[in-house]
């Protein structure tokens, strides 16, 4: 490999799988982990990692410099429950951090970035199901409107400056190497721990809300796919689909390994939040232009989740 990759926010969710699968890849060395706190020990002990502070471009850059990079995977963001608690802080955070690393391709420094969209960019008035590429996107939270602000600016820069940037609208991931912070569909995350250590939990959401998820390794497969494609559309945030699932699905899933478990409904704010996002995703242009596919559903996500959670809690 020429050059080296960046991965900045890796020590959060999809930031720790994401840098040690790029690892697996393109060699330790070549995959530089950063965030501004530690990782978690497979992430710290792998390869190379750098404390960093994604406001300040003057450490981007030096960073970069440092480890000769030019591909950079930003996945920093503050998700849609803590955003609607702290409006301008999340916004600050989102959308300086992007304009950031758009700056640092501009300037020739970057050759190539990925920026993480959500399904959070949908809002009350976006059709529900089975949700198109391009439709109403008039998102009601925090969140989603620094999402699409950030695929707006996206866009922009690609289109007036050469930028070359790929983004990816995902929806809930699931994972048991770290935990999720601060968003609507995390209760199908904090479902496992409790039904594992209590054999019962509580939902923050109503228990027909149908929500589109995903398994982390689907998600770290469609990321890395899609830096890799080579015919794509001109520059979209693409739709991604795996499977869908209301938290009285998800128990049912969860009640076939573990026949005793139960769950209890106590909605609150998040129920308002997640009542505006799609229930299923139409992802097929992501199937036409880099032949995405989901290759994990709804049972054998919980037989994994069940059995990689078994040892760690
Ligand atoms: C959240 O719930 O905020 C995130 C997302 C769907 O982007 N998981």
């Amino acid at each position: 490999m020429d050059s080296k990759i960046l991965i900045i926010g890796s020590s959060g969710q999809i930031g720790t799988e994401l840098v040690l699968r790029l690892r697996e890849i393109y060699g330790n060395e070549n995959v530089v982990a950063s965030d501004i706190r530690k990782g978690n020990y497979e992430v710290m002990e792998s390869g190379p990692f750098e404390f960093l502070d994604v406001t300040s471009k003057i450490d981007i850059k030096e960073v970069l410099e440092k480890h000769q990079i030019k591909e950079v995977y930003l996945m920093v963001a503050i998700l849609s429950v803590i955003a609607e608690q702290n409006p301008q802080k999340a916004w600050d955070l989102n959308m300086n951090s992007l304009f950031n690393i758009l700056d640092l391709a501009k300037d020739g420094i970057i050759e190539k970035i990925f920026w993480p969209s959500s399904i959070a960019v949908f809002g009350p008035d976006t059709p529900k199901i089975n949700t198109p590429q391009d439709t109403i996107i008039k998102p009601s939270t925090v969140y989603g409107i620094s999402k699409l602000a950030g695929e707006n600016w996206c866009a922009y820069y690609s289109q007036k400056y050469g930028v070359d940037v790929r983004s990816i609208r995902y929806p809930g991931l699931i994972s048991y190497k770290t935990t999720p912070g601060g968003g609507t569909t995390d209760y199908a995350v904090e479902i496992f721990y409790e039904a594992i250590k209590r054999k019962s939990y509580t939902c923050f959401l109503e228990e027909n809300t149908v929500l589109p998820m995903m398994y982390m390794d689907d998600a770290i497969n469609a990321t890395i796919q899609v830096m890799q494609a080579e015919r794509m559309s001109s520059y979209i945030s693409y739709n991604l689909g795996a499977f869908s699932f209301s938290p009285k699905e998800l128990a049912e899933a969860i009640q076939k390994q573990i026949p005793e478990f139960e769950i209890n409904y106590k909605p609150d704010s998040r129920q308002e939040i997640a009542k505006t996002w799609p229930q299923s995703i139409d992802d097929s242009q992501a199937k036409n232009d880099w032949d995405w596919e989901a290759k994990t559903d709804l049972d054998q996500m919980v037989i994994t989740m069940l059995q990689g959670l078994h040892y760690r809690i």
